[in-house]
């Protein structure tokens, strides 16, 4: 692969900034609470830092829907404390990424603003419009409105198209109405996000985190997707993701933009992209990207509706195969990243994990931690995980912000789910999962804000925060710390290969981490809530006996631990080395 990149040795960490700390009581997280915590991350062991747009918005998707590329939101702060931000964070020889959103824009956006006023404005060609179901041309205005032109399905429920009256079109939103989607064959609207990404490397960031990248390019035939169930509008990725026109265009985006700007990264949000097409977007020959996020090991919960279904009961060789999968198949090919958890997502310890009582809730998180962030690529912390942060269930939805948990929940309630059968989905399926404060400390709001949070904070906070997991020898902070740190300080957790020792076994992730050189360190966890006993590896069980443990949960400390039977939750990490020996 060539010469270790920054990117490739970095540990991120992920900041939803509306959740994270609130400096000035208004109950919105902000600039300076970041800024402030800055010694918090890098003691954490963090080198980089993924933002969440922090852009002007009229927050119909909390940020996701930018009115103005460059500006910051005025409940973030101002343009001087992102200046501030950067250059307290290059003091401290940490990098920020920003997150791209262009794949669409807020309807408020000066660009829609326009578009929507008049066929002929210039700007009507950056959106994606249709003048209706096999019409060819706009139908005269008074005339009925004529069908949607597809049953294409919004992310956030319902048709992706929405009427526009003034223009007797449709435009496409694959998100909420308030997020019409970019018309990338416009060369107009790439060079546009192009002067505005420079703009921003400008500025000193690192690099981007590119919202739904793989879907800019849409089939120009807009057609119906097959019906479901009966459903009048269908998710179907088919016509908008991972097209061969994407591709070309993140290759001018590299050649116009990204190659200006050697040291900067780029990670695509790849949502419904095996690994054969992850590749394509990764290896470096194809001056695309640089890392992805897959998706593949968050959905093997889902029921099967999907993601707002129920969950099931997951089998750990088939997420170990998916894992396996990535790792094996960007080996030498391109980078992979490591992560268990997003703004999206619920929480992984609430999923794989056990979460009532402190001890299993904290041998959960860290052997989650274990299990994916010690695997070959970058690790990236989404805020909260480092504590064990775990799921919310609020009594009622009107507790609930994110417009895809509102919208779910209305649609289910509607089409004849019971009220406390929807919000048991909410509380095990909702981004807001995610997206409660960061718990600070035991005190009021968490340390949060001093004001009424914009949402309320998990009322575990008492119990789960960042003064008792760090303070505590057992806390998950401390394990985070350890490992992070214990990442840095081996070349072999960048370079090495990712070897599966234990495929088929239902309870144990057992994998070794190796170099040309011979090299090697070994990973091993009891990812279940019941003791396991397992053939330990003869080369394993020789590193274990003559060599040393470089992390461990228990530690022997707490309890008395083997290799060949792990209790619940338990992990090694083992080197064949004798402790204090360098490799
Ligand atoms: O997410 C893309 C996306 O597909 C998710 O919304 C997905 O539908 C679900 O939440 C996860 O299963 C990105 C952002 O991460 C998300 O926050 C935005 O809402 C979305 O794009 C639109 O910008
Ligand atoms: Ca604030």
């Amino acid at each position: 692969m060539g010469m270790t990149q920054w990117w490739q040795q970095a540990n991120f960490y992920q900041i939803y900034p509306r959740s994270f700390l609130d400096t000035n009581g208004d109950g919105i997280g902000d600039l300076k609470g970041i800024t402030r915590k800055l010694d918090y991350l890098k003691d954490l062991g963090i080198d980089a830092i993924w933002l969440c747009p922090v852009y002007d918005s009229p927050n119909d998707d909390n940020g996701y829907d930018i009115r103005d590329y460059y500006r910051v939101h005025q409940e973030f702060g101002s343009m001087k404390d992102m200046d501030h931000l950067i250059a307290e964070m290059n003091a401290r020889n940490m990098k920020l990424v920003m997150d791209l959103v262009v794949n669409h824009c807020s309807d408020e956006h000066e660009w829609f603003q326009k578009a929507r006023v008049s066929r002929d404005d210039p700007y009507h060609d950056y959106f994606i419009w249709h003048p209706g179901r096999n019409l060819d041309e706009p139908s005269a205005p008074g005339s009925p409105i004529p069908p949607e032109p597809n049953n294409w399905a919004s992310h956030f429920r319902g048709s992706a198209w929405e009427w526009n009256e003034a223009t007797r079109e449709y435009y496409l939103h694959l998100f909420s109405r308030k997020q019409p989607d970019l018309n990338w064959e416009n060369p107009a609207v790439r060079q546009d996000i192009y002067k505005m990404m420079r703009f921003w490397l400008d500025k000193g960031i690192a690099g981007f985190r590119m919202d739904v990248i793989n879907y800019i390019s849409k089939d120009p035939d807009l057609p119906d997707v097959p019906a479901r169930d009966g459903q009048r509008y269908v998710h179907d990725s088919r016509y908008y993701a991972n097209r061969e026109r994407t591709h070309e265009h993140l290759q001018e985006m590299h050649r116009e933009v990204l190659s200006k700007y050697p040291e900067c990264m780029t990670i695509g949000e790849m949502h419904q992209t095996p690994v054969d097409e992850g590749i394509r977007y990764v290896h470096p020959d194809r001056r695309e990207l640089s890392m992805i996020f897959q998706f593949e090991h968050l959905g093997i919960d889902n029921g099967p509706g999907g993601k707002y279904d129920l969950p099931v009961s997951w089998d750990l060789p088939r997420l170990k195969q998916t894992l396996r999968t990535w790792q094996e198949g960007l080996s030498g090919k391109g980078w992979n990243s490591l992560y268990t958890g997003n703004h999206d997502q619920p929480r992984m310890v609430s999923r794989l994990g056990v979460t009532d009582g402190k001890k299993m809730r904290r041998r959960s998180a860290k052997a989650i931690a274990a299990s994916f962030l010690l695997m070959q690529g970058s690790p990236f912390v989404y805020q909260g995980e480092e504590i064990g942060m775990t799921n919310v269930a609020f009594p009622d939805i009107d507790s609930y912000r994110d417009i895809e948990t509102l919208n779910y929940y209305r649609e289910a309630v509607s089409n004849g789910l019971s009220e406390s059968k929807a919000l048991r989905v909410v509380h095990l399926r909702s981004r807001d999962n995610a997206r409660t404060p960061m718990q600070w400390s035991p005190d009021a709001h968490g340390g949060f804000t001093t004001g009424v949070p914009w949402i309320s904070l998990n009322p575990n906070y008492p119990d789960i925060n960042v003064r008792n997991e760090s303070r505590e020898s057992d806390g998950v902070h401390t394990f985070y710390r350890s490992l992070l740190h214990m990442r840095r300080n081996d070349p072999i957790w960048t370079q090495g290969t990712c070897e599966d020792l234990a495929p088929e076994h239902p309870q144990i992730i057992a994998y070794a981490r190796r170099m040309e050189d011979g090299s090697v360190v070994y990973v091993v966890v009891n990812l279940s809530t019941r003791d396991t006993s397992w053939d330990v590896p003869a080369e394993l069980a020789d590193a274990c006996a003559n060599g040393s443990v470089l992390l461990a949960s228990p530690t022997s400390s707490e309890e008395e631990t083997s290799l060949t039977k792990l209790l619940p939750m338990q992990v090694m990490v083992i080197s064949p080395l004798p402790s204090g020996s360098t490799s």
